[in-house]
């Protein structure tokens, strides 16, 4: 035994305690721990039966995953739970807490399952582009039948301890506590002679043949470029396919080595830790002190405003909207009503949450009472002039310590900050549309903003079901600015000879959840043409040219809001469709530039469209306004659905190359001598050093 995991009996009952926190992850040490302690209960006479269970707030989370990609170390977890399987003594599991992948497999291997009320078990693996690799794709199915162990297996989800008894998993839920009932449970067993239950033992068919080819058909679009959600049908066929439990699990493991050296796991992988890291602030110490956030304010009932205030009031937070007129509060109001209802008559909440929410959800047209509030967001028209305003008022009724946030995409945050007298009380919240659906939550620091106000709103990202990215201050941070990018590459390749679709496609082909220009369709064509026509009319001289999309925009083609954008849409009809408006718009704008067309390549739209990303992201890494790449990992995954299972923006870009993708790079600069096509310094340097981003 070690330190990671103990072993002393109770009376007749002996008991195996995993301590290895914070989650007790089934490393190296705890695996040869439990050998060592399941021999030594083994060996005492004393013990009719064995508990294990594990110490602090859970029992066992899963395998190591900081040990995948390293040699593996014997004794497997395989093996373990073969021998834990094997023991002559009744072996019982007390659960608490989050017993997910290796651990929820350590409680196949016993005989019996007592859980806690408030325990979770499940296999999670396929989040990490993995399947169950120690049995849990051929015990599962033995307990509860093939077809329901595939569909929690590809899930992936946590499941109630008592759905867990439904389904014939745990044995028996308890409440109070776990060991004191454990061991009454135990002893209870003992005194009836209970049998030794080997899961291994259990015969297990497939309910129809067809199961598992119609499973994959139903995730076909979900799982889109996913390897791992397939392969974990594979094992759970397999399983089906003979009663020769070795030989399920010799099929379990090859399938297991395949996934564990697959760039999609080596990319799920990074995006679990670094959705964690980006939490984590360099120079601001995790014990910073936080303000206490009990009330927030938030200016603009508009369809930002609304959906930012949703965020507060689901986390029970009380929130204070503020507008000019009663007509746009009552507006305000009513459409959080309906998205709450909305989402009620989906299932995911029900009405009495609903009237909790709402009941949090409090009005006024005065800037006075929000004299209380410990955090204010502002959501109004994106005018610095108006942000200023606002911000003056703020800086007059704000008690003393309220943060003031700017929900601002695109505005300066410290020339806001500079408004007011607290500029150290002031930061960005960059929430994405829509604001209470979207994950992502790009804080902006501003030079004067406090560690201690960054802190606080890092923390409050997390209480309120956001990944918050901590960003600095430039044109678009860090998510806008590197999509301005790809879509003038998305442009200029129309305006090449490339048709929207075919860029769109290619895009979507990569993993996007869509391309450019339905994306573009979807935010509103009006929106950038707007901002495009104010630019024309402050600075001509450098305002961006006219192009197509602005003639599209003049004839009020906006996109799905209106029928029809760069794509055509029918009526209650998402599916783009190509145009002959767009395309002759596309033809007349080649003409007036005399441009001569070419066919395009897909490997040119996807090279141009990425690696100007890829540069961009290099940029901002050495600017400081991102800290780390995983950070830019995180915002386009979150923001903009960059495929998980690359990793994101600048892990994919390691895999792919650095070299290779600056030597494209330069090509392009080259060819066409845009400022956006110089090649980042950082870039530069790891490509000339053989490094990737991963490096720094
Ligand atoms: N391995 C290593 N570190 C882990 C870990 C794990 N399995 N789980 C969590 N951590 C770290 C995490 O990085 C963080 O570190 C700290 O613990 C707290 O985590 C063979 C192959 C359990 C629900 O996928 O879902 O078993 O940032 O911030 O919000 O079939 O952690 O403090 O340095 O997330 O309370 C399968 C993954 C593995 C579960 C707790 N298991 N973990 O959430 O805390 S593969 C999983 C979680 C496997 C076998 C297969 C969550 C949690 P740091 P946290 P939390």
């Amino acid at each position: 035994m070690n330190d990671v995991v103990s072993y002393k009996r109770d009376g007749e009952i002996g008991v195996i305690t995993i301590n290895n926190p914070p989650v007790n992850a089934l490393g190296h040490a705890v695996r040869q721990g439990i050998l060592d302690a399941l021999a030594q209960g083994t060996a005492d006479d004393d013990a009719k039966a064995l508990i294990i269970t594990g110490g602090g707030r859970t029992f066992p989370a899963g395998a190591d995953i900081r040990e995948f990609g390293k040699p593996p170390q014997e004794p497997s977890l395989p093996d373990v739970i073969n021998q834990l399987e094997a023991s002559k003594k009744l072996l019982i599991a007390a659960v608490h807490g989050t017993a997910l992948g290796g651990g929820m497999e350590i409680t196949l291997g016993c005989d019996y399952r007592v859980a806690l009320d408030s325990a979770k078990m499940g296999l999670p693996e396929v989040h990490l582009g993995l399947l169950p690799g120690a049995g849990g794709t051929q015990r599962l199915p033995r307990l509860i039948g093939a077809k329901a162990a595939m569909e929690a297996i590809v899930a992936g989800k946590p499941m109630k301890a008592a759905q867990l008894q439904k389904m014939g998993v745990v044995d028996k839920v308890v409440s109070g506590d776990l060991m004191a009932q454990a061991l009454d449970y135990a002893r209870q067993l003992v005194a009836k002679d209970a049998p030794l239950r080997p899961v291994r033992d259990l015969e297990v068919k497939a309910e129809s043949a067809d199961i598992f080819s119609d499973f994959e058909k139903s995730i076909a679009r979900k799982s889109r470029g996913f390897l791992a959600p397939f392969h974990c049908i594979k094992a759970v066929q397999a399983a089906t396919e003979s009663s020769d439990f070795e030989a399920g699990l010799k099929r379990e493991r090859e399938l297991f080595a395949e996934l564990l050296k697959s760039p999609e796991s080596a990319a799920q992988r990074h995006v679990f830790f670094a959705e964690r890291e980006v939490a984590k602030i360099p120079g601001i110490d995790k014990k910073t002190a936080k303000r206490d956030i009990e009330q927030v304010g938030i200016i603009g009932a508009g369809t930002m405003g609304g959906g930012i205030a949703m965020n507060f009031l689901s986390a029970g937070i009380p929130v204070r909207v503020l507008e000019m007129k009663q007509e746009a509060l009552d507006k305000g109001v009513a459409l959080i009503r309906k998205n709450y209802e909305a989402t009620a008559k989906k299932g995911r909440m029900t009405s009495d949450q609903v009237e909790k929410c709402m009941a949090l959800l409090d009005t006024t047209l005065a800037y006075d009472d929000l004299s209380e509030v410990d955090l204010v967001i502002e959501a109004v028209f994106e005018n610095m002039k108006v942000k200023k305003e606002v911000f003056g008022e703020l800086d007059r009724v704000c008690k003393k310590g309220a943060i003031l946030a700017t929900n601002t995409s695109t505005l300066d945050v410290n020339e806001i900050a500079q408004s007011t007298k607290r500029p150290e009380d002031v930061i960005g919240m960059h929430f994405f549309s829509p604001a209470n659906v979207m994950k992502l939550l790009e804080n902006v620091r501003g030079d004067k903003t406090s560690d201690e106000v960054i802190a606080t709103v890092m923390a409050l990202s997390k209480r309120i079901g956001k990944v918050g990215v901590l960003v600095g201050v430039c044109n678009g941070f860090v998510g806008n600015r590197i999509l301005h990018k790809r879509q003038h590459q998305a442009t200029q390749l129309v305006n090449e000879g490339a048709t929207p679709a075919q860029v769109d496609k290619v895009l979507f082909d990569f993993g996007l959840p869509m391309g450019p220009f339905a994306m573009a369709d979807l935010a509103g064509l009006d929106v950038g043409w707007r901002i495009r026509e104010g630019l024309r009319e402050d600075d001509p001289a450098n305002a961006p040219e006219y192009n197509w999309l602005d003639a599209l925009a003049e004839q009020k083609r906006w996109g799905q809001k209106t029928g029809g954008g760069v794509f055509d849409y029918a009526e209650g009809d998402r599916t783009p469709r190509p145009s002959d408006v767009t395309a002759a718009e596309i033809e007349k704008y080649r003409k007036e530039k005399g441009i001569e067309t070419r066919d395009v390549s897909d490997d040119e739209i996807l090279e141009r469209c990425l690696y100007v990303m890829v540069n961009e992201g290099a940029k901002i890494l050495e600017e400081g306004i991102a800290m780390r790449p995983l950070d830019v990992d995180i915002v386009w995954i979150y923001g903009y659905g960059f495929p998980v299972y690359r990793g994101g923006l600048m892990f994919w870009a390691d895999q792919v190359g650095l070299d290779k993708i600056y030597a494209k790079i330069k090509q392009f600069h080259e060819e066409a001598g845009e400022d956006e096509w110089k090649p980042s310094a950082l870039l530069e340097k790891l490509a000339g050093q053989g490094k990737g981003f991963g490096d720094l």
